[in-house]
Protein backbone atom coordinates (compact mmCIF):
# COMPACT_ATOMS: atom_id res chain seq x y z
CA UNK A 1 0.00 0.00 0.00
CA UNK A 2 1.46 3.29 -0.79
CA UNK A 3 1.51 6.66 1.91
CA UNK A 4 -1.55 8.52 -0.41
CA UNK A 5 -3.21 4.95 -0.71
CA UNK A 6 -3.14 4.70 3.40
CA UNK A 7 -4.41 8.21 4.19
CA UNK A 8 -7.23 7.49 2.16
CA UNK A 9 -7.89 4.55 4.01
CA UNK A 10 -7.48 5.95 7.31
CA UNK A 11 -9.98 8.33 6.52
CA UNK A 12 -12.71 5.90 5.38
CA UNK A 13 -12.90 3.98 8.82
CA UNK A 14 -16.11 4.28 10.19
CA UNK A 15 -17.91 3.92 13.60
CA UNK A 16 -20.62 1.05 13.99
CA UNK A 17 -24.19 1.65 14.62
CA UNK A 18 -24.00 1.13 18.44
CA UNK A 19 -20.48 3.48 18.52
CA UNK A 20 -22.68 6.12 16.70
CA UNK A 21 -25.17 6.06 19.28
CA UNK A 22 -23.40 6.11 22.46
CA UNK A 23 -20.35 8.43 21.39
CA UNK A 24 -22.33 10.87 19.24
CA UNK A 25 -26.22 10.91 20.37
CA UNK A 26 -25.90 10.11 23.89
CA UNK A 27 -22.09 11.99 24.36
CA UNK A 28 -22.62 12.47 27.45
CA UNK A 29 -23.57 10.15 30.50
CA UNK A 30 -24.06 9.88 33.98
CA UNK A 31 -21.78 7.44 36.15
CA UNK A 32 -23.04 6.02 40.05
CA UNK A 33 -20.59 4.43 42.05
CA UNK A 34 -22.59 2.70 44.77
CA UNK A 35 -21.44 0.00 47.17
CA UNK A 36 -20.55 -0.89 50.57
CA UNK A 37 -17.79 1.58 49.87
CA UNK A 38 -20.58 4.48 50.84
CA UNK A 39 -21.37 3.31 53.72
CA UNK A 40 -17.10 2.07 54.63
CA UNK A 41 -15.82 5.26 53.10
CA UNK A 42 -13.32 3.25 51.30
CA UNK A 43 -12.58 3.67 47.27
CA UNK A 44 -11.48 0.10 46.85
CA UNK A 45 -13.83 -2.43 49.33
CA UNK A 46 -12.23 -5.60 50.67
CA UNK A 47 -14.89 -7.89 49.38
CA UNK A 48 -15.46 -9.26 53.44
CA UNK A 49 -18.23 -6.36 53.95
CA UNK A 50 -21.68 -7.59 55.72
CA UNK A 51 -24.32 -6.81 53.14
CA UNK A 52 -25.86 -5.69 56.81
CA UNK A 53 -24.18 -2.50 56.17
CA UNK A 54 -25.85 -1.49 53.01
CA UNK A 55 -29.40 0.02 53.67
CA UNK A 56 -29.95 3.20 51.61
CA UNK A 57 -33.52 3.98 53.29
CA UNK A 58 -34.24 7.19 51.61
CA UNK A 59 -33.39 6.24 48.01
CA UNK A 60 -35.54 7.63 45.16
CA UNK A 61 -33.92 6.61 41.51
CA UNK A 62 -36.82 9.17 40.07
CA UNK A 63 -34.73 11.51 42.13
CA UNK A 64 -31.38 10.67 40.50
CA UNK A 65 -32.46 10.81 37.17
CA UNK A 66 -34.24 14.31 37.48
CA UNK A 67 -30.93 15.37 38.63
CA UNK A 68 -28.82 13.77 35.83
CA UNK A 69 -31.09 15.23 33.39
CA UNK A 70 -30.95 18.72 34.73
CA UNK A 71 -27.67 18.92 33.75
CA UNK A 72 -28.19 17.59 30.60
CA UNK A 73 -26.77 14.02 30.46
CA UNK A 74 -28.79 11.43 28.17
CA UNK A 75 -27.79 8.14 29.94
CA UNK A 76 -26.16 6.82 33.31
CA UNK A 77 -24.17 3.40 34.16
CA UNK A 78 -24.43 1.88 37.70
CA UNK A 79 -21.33 0.10 39.31
CA UNK A 80 -23.56 -3.38 39.13
CA UNK A 81 -20.46 -4.45 41.07
CA UNK A 82 -17.35 -3.17 42.19
CA UNK A 83 -14.30 -4.72 42.80
CA UNK A 84 -15.81 -5.92 46.41
CA UNK A 85 -18.06 -8.07 44.90
CA UNK A 86 -21.35 -6.52 46.53
CA UNK A 87 -24.24 -6.98 43.86
CA UNK A 88 -27.07 -4.27 43.41
CA UNK A 89 -29.41 -7.07 42.03
CA UNK A 90 -31.00 -9.80 43.37
CA UNK A 91 -28.41 -12.27 41.97
CA UNK A 92 -29.23 -15.96 41.88
CA UNK A 93 -24.96 -16.95 41.65
CA UNK A 94 -24.29 -15.11 45.20
CA UNK A 95 -25.36 -14.13 48.80
CA UNK A 96 -23.16 -11.24 48.59
CA UNK A 97 -25.84 -9.11 47.09
CA UNK A 98 -28.99 -7.53 48.31
CA UNK A 99 -31.14 -10.51 49.17
CA UNK A 100 -28.80 -10.22 52.66
CA UNK A 101 -28.99 -6.58 52.80
CA UNK A 102 -31.63 -4.69 55.16
CA UNK A 103 -33.03 -2.39 52.65
CA UNK A 104 -36.61 -3.80 51.77
CA UNK A 105 -36.01 -6.62 53.70
CA UNK A 106 -34.10 -8.37 51.48
CA UNK A 107 -36.26 -8.32 48.13
CA UNK A 108 -34.34 -4.62 46.94
CA UNK A 109 -32.85 -4.66 43.40
CA UNK A 110 -31.47 -1.18 42.39
CA UNK A 111 -30.13 -2.12 38.83
CA UNK A 112 -33.77 -2.87 38.84
CA UNK A 113 -35.08 0.52 40.49
CA UNK A 114 -32.40 2.73 38.31
CA UNK A 115 -33.45 0.89 34.83
CA UNK A 116 -37.22 1.72 35.70
CA UNK A 117 -36.61 5.29 36.69
CA UNK A 118 -34.53 5.57 33.67
CA UNK A 119 -37.22 4.09 31.55
CA UNK A 120 -39.87 6.60 33.50
CA UNK A 121 -37.47 9.86 32.42
CA UNK A 122 -36.54 8.90 28.79
CA UNK A 123 -32.54 8.35 29.41
CA UNK A 124 -30.10 5.27 28.45
CA UNK A 125 -28.91 2.44 30.94
CA UNK A 126 -25.72 1.09 31.31
CA UNK A 127 -24.14 -0.92 34.16
CA UNK A 128 -19.99 -1.46 35.46
CA UNK A 129 -19.24 -5.15 35.96
CA UNK A 130 -16.32 -5.06 37.60
CA UNK A 131 -14.25 -8.24 36.80
CA UNK A 132 -12.08 -7.68 39.63
CA UNK A 133 -14.03 -9.54 42.53
CA UNK A 134 -12.19 -9.48 45.78
CA UNK A 135 -15.57 -11.50 47.58
CA UNK A 136 -15.87 -14.57 45.14
CA UNK A 137 -14.67 -17.83 45.93
CA UNK A 138 -14.43 -18.46 42.49
CA UNK A 139 -12.15 -15.98 41.89
CA UNK A 140 -8.80 -17.12 40.35
CA UNK A 141 -10.39 -19.68 38.83
CA UNK A 142 -11.82 -21.22 35.57
CA UNK A 143 -15.13 -21.04 37.56
CA UNK A 144 -14.73 -17.80 38.05
CA UNK A 145 -15.82 -16.73 33.93
CA UNK A 146 -18.49 -18.54 34.06
CA UNK A 147 -19.40 -16.96 37.19
CA UNK A 148 -19.39 -13.67 35.76
CA UNK A 149 -20.88 -14.64 32.64
CA UNK A 150 -24.05 -15.56 34.23
CA UNK A 151 -24.29 -12.46 36.28
CA UNK A 152 -23.77 -10.65 32.69
CA UNK A 153 -26.44 -12.50 31.43
CA UNK A 154 -28.91 -11.41 34.28
CA UNK A 155 -28.07 -8.03 33.86
CA UNK A 156 -28.44 -8.20 30.13
CA UNK A 157 -31.33 -9.74 30.70
CA UNK A 158 -33.64 -9.00 33.34
CA UNK A 159 -33.51 -4.80 32.65
CA UNK A 160 -34.59 -3.75 29.18
CA UNK A 161 -32.08 -2.39 26.80
CA UNK A 162 -28.79 -1.67 27.57
CA UNK A 163 -26.43 0.92 26.55
CA UNK A 164 -23.31 0.58 27.84
CA UNK A 165 -21.37 -1.85 29.55
CA UNK A 166 -17.94 -0.66 31.17
CA UNK A 167 -15.50 -3.33 31.65
CA UNK A 168 -13.01 -1.92 34.22
CA UNK A 169 -9.53 -3.36 33.37
CA UNK A 170 -7.97 -3.87 37.22
CA UNK A 171 -7.20 -7.76 37.75
CA UNK A 172 -6.06 -7.34 41.36
CA UNK A 173 -5.92 -10.71 43.98
CA UNK A 174 -8.96 -12.47 45.07
CA UNK A 175 -9.97 -13.48 48.75
CA UNK A 176 -7.96 -16.65 48.20
CA UNK A 177 -4.89 -14.57 46.97
CA UNK A 178 -5.12 -15.19 43.30
CA UNK A 179 -5.48 -13.50 40.16
CA UNK A 180 -8.11 -13.83 37.59
CA UNK A 181 -7.20 -14.27 33.83
CA UNK A 182 -10.62 -12.59 32.25
CA UNK A 183 -12.26 -14.20 29.45
CA UNK A 184 -12.74 -10.97 28.02
CA UNK A 185 -13.80 -12.60 24.63
CA UNK A 186 -15.80 -14.53 26.09
CA UNK A 187 -18.06 -11.58 27.88
CA UNK A 188 -17.52 -9.50 24.47
CA UNK A 189 -19.63 -12.92 22.74
CA UNK A 190 -22.27 -12.70 25.22
CA UNK A 191 -22.76 -8.98 25.64
CA UNK A 192 -23.06 -9.07 21.46
CA UNK A 193 -25.73 -11.41 21.72
CA UNK A 194 -28.01 -10.87 24.10
CA UNK A 195 -27.81 -6.82 23.65
CA UNK A 196 -26.32 -6.53 20.01
CA UNK A 197 -26.92 -2.65 20.07
CA UNK A 198 -24.55 -2.21 23.75
CA UNK A 199 -21.44 -0.45 23.16
CA UNK A 200 -18.44 -2.34 25.31
CA UNK A 201 -15.95 0.19 27.30
CA UNK A 202 -12.48 -1.71 27.81
CA UNK A 203 -9.08 0.13 27.65
CA UNK A 204 -8.69 -2.47 24.56
CA UNK A 205 -11.57 -1.72 22.78
CA UNK A 206 -14.12 -3.04 21.36
CA UNK A 207 -16.34 0.11 21.38
CA UNK A 208 -14.82 2.63 22.96
CA UNK A 209 -11.86 2.99 24.75
CA UNK A 210 -10.01 4.97 28.24
CA UNK A 211 -8.87 8.40 27.57
CA UNK A 212 -5.97 8.15 29.25
CA UNK A 213 -6.70 9.98 32.37
CA UNK A 214 -8.99 10.53 35.56
CA UNK A 215 -8.24 14.33 35.49
CA UNK A 216 -11.18 14.93 32.34
CA UNK A 217 -9.29 16.23 29.43
CA UNK A 218 -9.37 14.39 25.84
CA UNK A 219 -6.24 15.15 23.72
CA UNK A 220 -5.32 18.11 21.88
CA UNK A 221 -5.94 16.06 18.58
CA UNK A 222 -8.13 13.33 19.59
CA UNK A 223 -8.59 10.52 17.15
CA UNK A 224 -11.34 7.90 16.75
CA UNK A 225 -9.06 6.47 14.37
CA UNK A 226 -6.44 4.32 16.48
CA UNK A 227 -3.68 1.08 15.76
CA UNK A 228 -5.03 -2.43 16.54
CA UNK A 229 -2.50 -2.47 18.54
CA UNK A 230 -3.79 -0.25 21.12
CA UNK A 231 -7.29 -1.28 21.00
CA UNK A 232 -7.10 -4.90 20.24
CA UNK A 233 -10.50 -6.17 20.48
CA UNK A 234 -11.63 -3.36 18.05
CA UNK A 235 -12.08 -5.29 14.30
CA UNK A 236 -9.45 -3.74 11.89
CA UNK A 237 -10.80 -1.98 8.90
CA UNK A 238 -7.81 -1.77 7.03
CA UNK A 239 -5.72 -4.36 5.64
CA UNK A 240 -2.23 -4.06 5.02
CA UNK A 241 0.34 -2.20 6.89
CA UNK A 242 2.23 0.55 5.26
CA UNK A 243 5.69 0.15 7.14
CA UNK A 244 6.21 -2.88 8.88
CA UNK A 245 5.67 -1.59 12.25
CA UNK A 246 5.12 -2.65 15.50
CA UNK A 247 2.77 -0.34 17.89
CA UNK A 248 2.77 -2.83 20.98
CA UNK A 249 4.24 0.07 23.15
CA UNK A 250 1.65 1.78 22.81
CA UNK A 251 -0.89 2.88 25.36
CA UNK A 252 -4.02 4.83 26.46
CA UNK A 253 -2.15 7.78 27.85
CA UNK A 254 0.19 8.83 25.08
CA UNK A 255 -0.51 11.64 23.45
CA UNK A 256 -0.04 11.40 19.88
CA UNK A 257 -1.92 7.75 19.45
CA UNK A 258 -4.13 8.73 16.22
CA UNK A 259 -1.26 11.02 14.54
CA UNK A 260 -0.71 9.90 11.34
CA UNK A 261 2.95 9.83 11.45
CA UNK A 262 2.65 6.85 14.31
CA UNK A 263 -0.47 4.98 12.94
CA UNK A 264 1.75 3.90 9.81
CA UNK A 265 3.33 1.87 11.77
CA UNK A 266 0.30 0.21 12.80
CA UNK A 267 -1.02 -3.67 11.54
CA UNK A 268 -4.12 -1.83 11.00
CA UNK A 269 -6.74 0.98 11.88
CA UNK A 270 -9.74 0.25 14.45
CA UNK A 271 -12.57 3.00 15.14
CA UNK A 272 -12.51 3.27 18.91
CA UNK A 273 -13.31 6.73 20.03
CA UNK A 274 -12.12 8.00 23.60
CA UNK A 275 -14.17 8.65 26.83
CA UNK A 276 -13.22 11.04 29.66
CA UNK A 277 -14.34 9.44 32.86
CA UNK A 278 -14.45 11.82 35.95
CA UNK A 279 -16.10 12.04 39.13
CA UNK A 280 -18.05 14.86 40.14
CA UNK A 281 -16.04 14.71 43.11
CA UNK A 282 -12.81 13.75 44.27
CA UNK A 283 -13.71 10.25 45.06
CA UNK A 284 -15.32 7.75 42.91
CA UNK A 285 -17.58 6.83 45.95
CA UNK A 286 -19.33 9.43 48.34
CA UNK A 287 -16.66 10.10 51.23
CA UNK A 288 -18.57 13.30 53.50
CA UNK A 289 -15.56 14.95 53.58
CA UNK A 290 -15.46 15.91 49.98
CA UNK A 291 -16.89 19.17 48.15
CA UNK A 292 -18.10 19.14 44.73
CA UNK A 293 -15.52 20.59 41.59
CA UNK A 294 -16.31 24.21 40.78
CA UNK A 295 -18.80 24.63 37.62
CA UNK A 296 -15.98 26.27 35.98
CA UNK A 297 -14.03 22.54 36.14
CA UNK A 298 -17.33 20.89 35.31
CA UNK A 299 -18.11 23.21 32.23
CA UNK A 300 -14.56 22.94 30.96
CA UNK A 301 -14.18 19.31 31.28
CA UNK A 302 -17.83 18.96 28.66
CA UNK A 303 -15.72 21.31 26.42
CA UNK A 304 -12.62 18.98 26.26
CA UNK A 305 -14.40 15.90 25.88
CA UNK A 306 -17.74 16.19 24.63
CA UNK A 307 -16.74 19.29 22.88
CA UNK A 308 -13.23 17.39 21.52
CA UNK A 309 -14.28 14.24 20.00
CA UNK A 310 -14.68 12.22 23.52
CA UNK A 311 -17.81 11.14 25.37
CA UNK A 312 -17.79 12.35 28.57
CA UNK A 313 -18.97 9.91 31.94
CA UNK A 314 -19.67 12.22 34.83
CA UNK A 315 -19.82 10.19 38.49
CA UNK A 316 -21.90 11.18 41.29
CA UNK A 317 -21.80 9.07 44.08
CA UNK A 318 -24.71 8.80 46.41
CA UNK A 319 -24.85 9.09 50.04
CA UNK A 320 -25.15 6.39 52.43
CA UNK A 321 -28.98 7.36 52.68
CA UNK A 322 -29.63 6.58 48.97
CA UNK A 323 -29.60 10.50 48.43
CA UNK A 324 -27.75 12.69 45.93
CA UNK A 325 -25.34 15.21 47.99
CA UNK A 326 -27.39 17.98 47.91
CA UNK A 327 -24.21 19.82 46.59
CA UNK A 328 -23.74 17.82 43.93
CA UNK A 329 -27.75 18.50 42.84
CA UNK A 330 -27.09 21.79 42.54
CA UNK A 331 -23.60 21.70 40.56
CA UNK A 332 -25.56 19.54 37.94
CA UNK A 333 -28.57 21.68 37.41
CA UNK A 334 -25.99 25.20 37.42
CA UNK A 335 -23.87 22.70 34.42
CA UNK A 336 -27.13 22.24 32.63
CA UNK A 337 -27.79 25.87 32.44
CA UNK A 338 -24.69 26.79 31.56
CA UNK A 339 -24.60 24.28 29.02
CA UNK A 340 -27.98 25.25 27.44
CA UNK A 341 -27.24 28.85 28.03
CA UNK A 342 -24.04 29.22 26.31
CA UNK A 343 -25.07 26.67 22.66
CA UNK A 344 -28.91 28.23 22.72
CA UNK A 345 -29.04 30.60 20.37
CA UNK A 346 -27.34 29.60 16.85
CA UNK A 347 -26.18 32.90 15.09
CA UNK A 348 -26.01 30.82 11.76
CA UNK A 349 -29.61 28.89 11.83
CA UNK A 350 -31.40 31.80 14.02
CA UNK A 351 -30.51 34.33 11.00
CA UNK A 352 -31.08 32.07 8.20
CA UNK A 353 -27.55 32.15 6.84
CA UNK A 354 -26.12 29.91 4.73
CA UNK A 355 -22.36 28.42 4.57
CA UNK A 356 -20.16 29.10 1.52
CA UNK A 357 -17.86 26.21 0.86
CA UNK A 358 -14.79 26.66 -1.17
CA UNK A 359 -12.55 24.21 -2.39
CA UNK A 360 -8.62 25.14 -2.26
CA UNK A 361 -5.37 22.61 -3.07
CA UNK A 362 -6.31 19.17 -2.76
CA UNK A 363 -8.19 18.39 0.19
CA UNK A 364 -7.90 21.66 2.14
CA UNK A 365 -10.86 23.74 1.67
CA UNK A 366 -12.68 27.03 3.60
CA UNK A 367 -16.24 27.29 4.83
CA UNK A 368 -17.30 31.04 5.06
CA UNK A 369 -20.06 32.17 7.23
CA UNK A 370 -21.35 36.13 6.71
CA UNK A 371 -23.82 37.10 9.51
CA UNK A 372 -26.46 39.75 8.64
CA UNK A 373 -25.16 41.54 11.15
CA UNK A 374 -21.89 42.00 13.59
CA UNK A 375 -22.56 39.56 16.64
CA UNK A 376 -20.19 38.39 19.75
CA UNK A 377 -18.80 34.87 19.03
CA UNK A 378 -18.26 33.00 22.05
CA UNK A 379 -17.59 29.17 20.73
CA UNK A 380 -17.38 28.13 17.12
CA UNK A 381 -18.65 24.68 17.29
CA UNK A 382 -17.41 22.41 14.37
CA UNK A 383 -18.82 18.55 13.27
CA UNK A 384 -17.84 16.22 10.77
CA UNK A 385 -19.98 13.61 9.95
CA UNK A 386 -18.05 11.15 11.77
CA UNK A 387 -20.19 7.98 10.43
CA UNK A 388 -18.58 8.54 7.31
CA UNK A 389 -14.63 8.51 8.75
CA UNK A 390 -12.90 10.88 10.54
CA UNK A 391 -10.70 13.01 8.78
CA UNK A 392 -9.76 16.85 9.66
CA UNK A 393 -6.00 16.73 10.89
CA UNK A 394 -5.95 21.06 11.43
CA UNK A 395 -7.32 24.18 11.10
CA UNK A 396 -7.59 27.91 11.89
CA UNK A 397 -10.23 30.13 12.15
CA UNK A 398 -10.23 33.91 11.02
CA UNK A 399 -12.84 37.00 11.30
CA UNK A 400 -13.41 39.18 8.99
CA UNK A 401 -11.32 42.67 10.30
CA UNK A 402 -12.74 46.38 10.25
CA UNK A 403 -9.99 46.78 7.44
CA UNK A 404 -11.34 43.91 5.42
CA UNK A 405 -8.54 41.60 5.79
CA UNK A 406 -8.69 38.35 7.61
CA UNK A 407 -7.75 38.27 11.40
CA UNK A 408 -6.31 34.78 12.31
CA UNK A 409 -8.45 34.03 15.95
CA UNK A 410 -8.07 30.16 16.75
CA UNK A 411 -5.88 27.16 15.31
CA UNK A 412 -7.26 23.76 16.41
CA UNK A 413 -6.42 20.12 15.10
CA UNK A 414 -8.78 17.43 14.79
CA UNK A 415 -12.46 18.06 15.03
CA UNK A 416 -14.26 14.83 14.46
CA UNK A 417 -17.77 14.33 16.08
CA UNK A 418 -17.45 18.12 18.01
CA UNK A 419 -14.97 20.26 18.43
CA UNK A 420 -16.26 23.60 20.46
CA UNK A 421 -13.61 26.02 20.39
CA UNK A 422 -13.83 28.96 22.84
CA UNK A 423 -13.25 32.25 21.31
CA UNK A 424 -14.38 35.93 22.37
CA UNK A 425 -14.86 38.38 19.53
CA UNK A 426 -16.97 40.39 17.67
CA UNK A 427 -17.51 39.99 14.08
CA UNK A 428 -20.04 39.55 11.03
CA UNK A 429 -17.74 37.52 8.76
CA UNK A 430 -15.80 34.08 9.38
CA UNK A 431 -13.98 31.44 7.99
CA UNK A 432 -13.26 28.26 9.22
CA UNK A 433 -9.85 27.13 6.70
CA UNK A 434 -8.95 22.77 6.92
CA UNK A 435 -5.54 23.04 6.29
CA UNK A 436 -4.85 19.49 6.54
CA UNK A 437 -7.84 16.79 6.06
CA UNK A 438 -7.00 12.91 5.14
CA UNK A 439 -9.58 13.22 2.66
CA UNK A 440 -12.40 15.40 1.00
CA UNK A 441 -13.46 17.18 4.38
CA UNK A 442 -17.55 16.47 5.40
CA UNK A 443 -18.39 19.12 7.31
CA UNK A 444 -21.83 17.73 9.01
CA UNK A 445 -22.54 21.24 11.00
CA UNK A 446 -20.96 24.73 11.75
CA UNK A 447 -22.68 26.65 14.39
CA UNK A 448 -21.78 29.54 16.18
CA UNK A 449 -22.93 30.94 19.57
C1 LIG B 1 -11.09 2.29 38.19
C2 LIG B 1 -11.56 1.60 39.47
O1 LIG B 1 -10.51 0.93 40.12
C3 LIG B 1 -12.13 2.73 40.30
O2 LIG B 1 -12.52 2.29 41.58
C4 LIG B 1 -13.31 3.32 39.56
O3 LIG B 1 -14.37 2.39 39.46
C5 LIG B 1 -12.87 3.80 38.16
C6 LIG B 1 -14.00 4.31 37.31
O4 LIG B 1 -12.22 2.75 37.48
O5 LIG B 1 -10.30 1.50 37.43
Amino acid sequence: MGYLEFIKAAANVKPSKRQLHTFSQVGFYAFIHFSPNTYTNLEWGLGNESPQIFNPVELDCDEWVDSIKSAGIKGVVITAKHHDGFCLWQSKYTEHCMKNSPYKDGKGDIVRELAEACQRGGIEMGFYLSPWDRNSKYYGTDEYNTYYKNQLTELLTNYGKIFHVWFDGACGEGPNGKRQEYDFNGYIEIIRKLQPDATIFNDAGPDIRWCGNESGKARQAEWAVVPCELCHRAEVQTNGALLQGDLSHMNNWDKDIGVISNIVYSRGLVFCPSEVDMSIRPGWFYHPDEEPHSLERLFDTYINSVGANASFILNIPPMPSGKFDCRDIKRLKELGDKIKNSFSDDFIRSSGTSVEFERLFGTQCAFKVALPEKKKISYVVLQEDISRGQRVESFKIYKRNRSGDWGSVYSGFTIGNKKICPVNFVTDEIKIHITASRDETLMKKISLY
